[in-house]
């Protein structure tokens, strides 16, 4: 019998590509979206599997509704990925980042418990919650110094994930995921931002970048490949937290150097450093230690450093040039 599975955040980046990656698996694929008046499926549409995935209303902070969904999908795999995902919003969203992103996974786990504590499930955490890192580099036993509202909320999310397993014995895994990256990532990422521009001004349609901390420092990886590691820890035989990264880091700099070269042009000439984008708080460096994957799961990155930064542009230029009929 085919397997069921309920991914939150269907809409954003990895929901798109895990929904992708289990329906190739034969999953039949729930995909639970929040109301707006403009529901935004275009990344489904990106990958062709729009018609192929059950679309289901769920917001993260009704936890009647997060009931009734269970019961309708009856999931064996429940993916929590949706979140307010971005940091820098979260310092002026802090409590609805709460709500959300920390207080939503809670509601997700009770509901589990709740409808069907043999459900397998998933909590999305973020290498974020190292913040100011007590470590270099970072694996399952570093300890956490979250340094925004997101990371604190993350981490709140992270800890009931493992207390809802030791205290119910639910099969739930917190997957301790590093910034990983993609065509189909929100233009707000600096990842993103950059390739986005990088096209624009290729295209002549945009004449400077306006970056914040150009010396940040992430562990930089390709989505397609994080998604399959979510798997990968709810077919284990017990549950466990796992590092997910590719284990080099590079500054913002260097990322927007890189994608510079990759049209032809010199960054120095289009960066302009703008402290409107810089944070209250920010984390300078994040590399992480992925062995207990590599050993465990059998997980590994194959997509460098330099891999990820032209497919993202190259994706960029062929969007930018089709919408301006170049
Ligand atoms: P994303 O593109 O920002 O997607 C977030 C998703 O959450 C969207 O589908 C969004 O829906 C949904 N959402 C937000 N608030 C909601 C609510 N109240 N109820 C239901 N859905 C809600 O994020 P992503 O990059 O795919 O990341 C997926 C998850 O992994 C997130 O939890 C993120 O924090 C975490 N994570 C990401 C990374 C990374 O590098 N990408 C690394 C570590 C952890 P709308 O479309 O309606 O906004
Ligand atoms: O791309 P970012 O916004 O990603 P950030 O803050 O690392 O968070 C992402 O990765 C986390 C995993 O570690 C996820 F949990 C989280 O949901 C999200 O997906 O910023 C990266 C770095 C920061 O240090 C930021 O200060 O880039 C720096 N930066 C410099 N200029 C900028 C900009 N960030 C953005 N977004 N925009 C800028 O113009």
């Amino acid at each position: 019998m085919a397997k069921t599975a309920l991914i939150t955040g269907i809409t954003g980046q990895d929901g798109a590509y895990l929904a992708q990656f289990l329906l190739e698996k034969g999953y039949r694929v729930w995909g639970a979206f929040r109301r707006s008046s403009t529901v935004n499926l275009e990344r489904l549409e990106y990958l062709g599997i729009r018609d192929k995935v059950e679309l289901v209303p769920l917001d993260l902070l009704d936890l009647g509704n997060i009931i009734r969904v269970l019961e309708k999908v009856q999931p064996d795999e429940v993916y929590n990925l949706a979140a307010q995902s971005f940091v820098a919003v979260s310092f002026e969203q802090p409590v609805v980042t709460g709500e959300i992103t920390g207080l939503g996974a809670a509601r997700m786990l009770e509901a589990v418990r709740i409808v069907n504590p043999q459900i397998k499930f998933y909590q999305a955490s973020s290498s974020e919650m190292f913040g100011k890192v007590q470590a270099v580099p970072q694996n399952e036993n570093t300890p956490f110094y979250p340094r925004s509202p997101y990371a604190a909320a993350k981490l709140y999310a992270h800890w009931m994930t493992v207390n809802y397993r030791e205290a119910y014995g639910i099969f739930a895994c917190s997957g301790i995921l590093f910034n990983h990256e993609s065509p189909l990532r929100g233009l707000e990422f600096v990842t993103r931002k950059i390739t986005y521009t990088v096209a624009q001004i290729k295209h002549g349609l945009a004449r400077e970048l306006r970056l914040g901390n150009l010396e940040a420092r992430r562990d930089w990886g390709y989505a397609p490949e994080y998604v399959e590691a979510m798997w990968l820890m709810l077919q284990q035989d017990e549950p466990d937290d796992y590092v997910i990264a590719t284990g080099e880091t590079h500054s913002v700099k260097e990322f927007a150097q890189e994608a510079f070269a990759c049209v032809g042009l010199d960054w120095r000439d289009y960066v302009v450093e703008d402290p409107a984008f810089y944070r209250p708080a920010d984390v300078e460096l994040l590399v992480g230690d992925a062995t207990k994957a590599q050993q465990k799961l059998g997980w590994r990155p194959r997509t460098t450093f330099k891999e990820l930064v032209r497919l993202m542009v190259e994706a960029d230029l062929k969007r930018v040039g089709d919408r301006c009929g170049r």
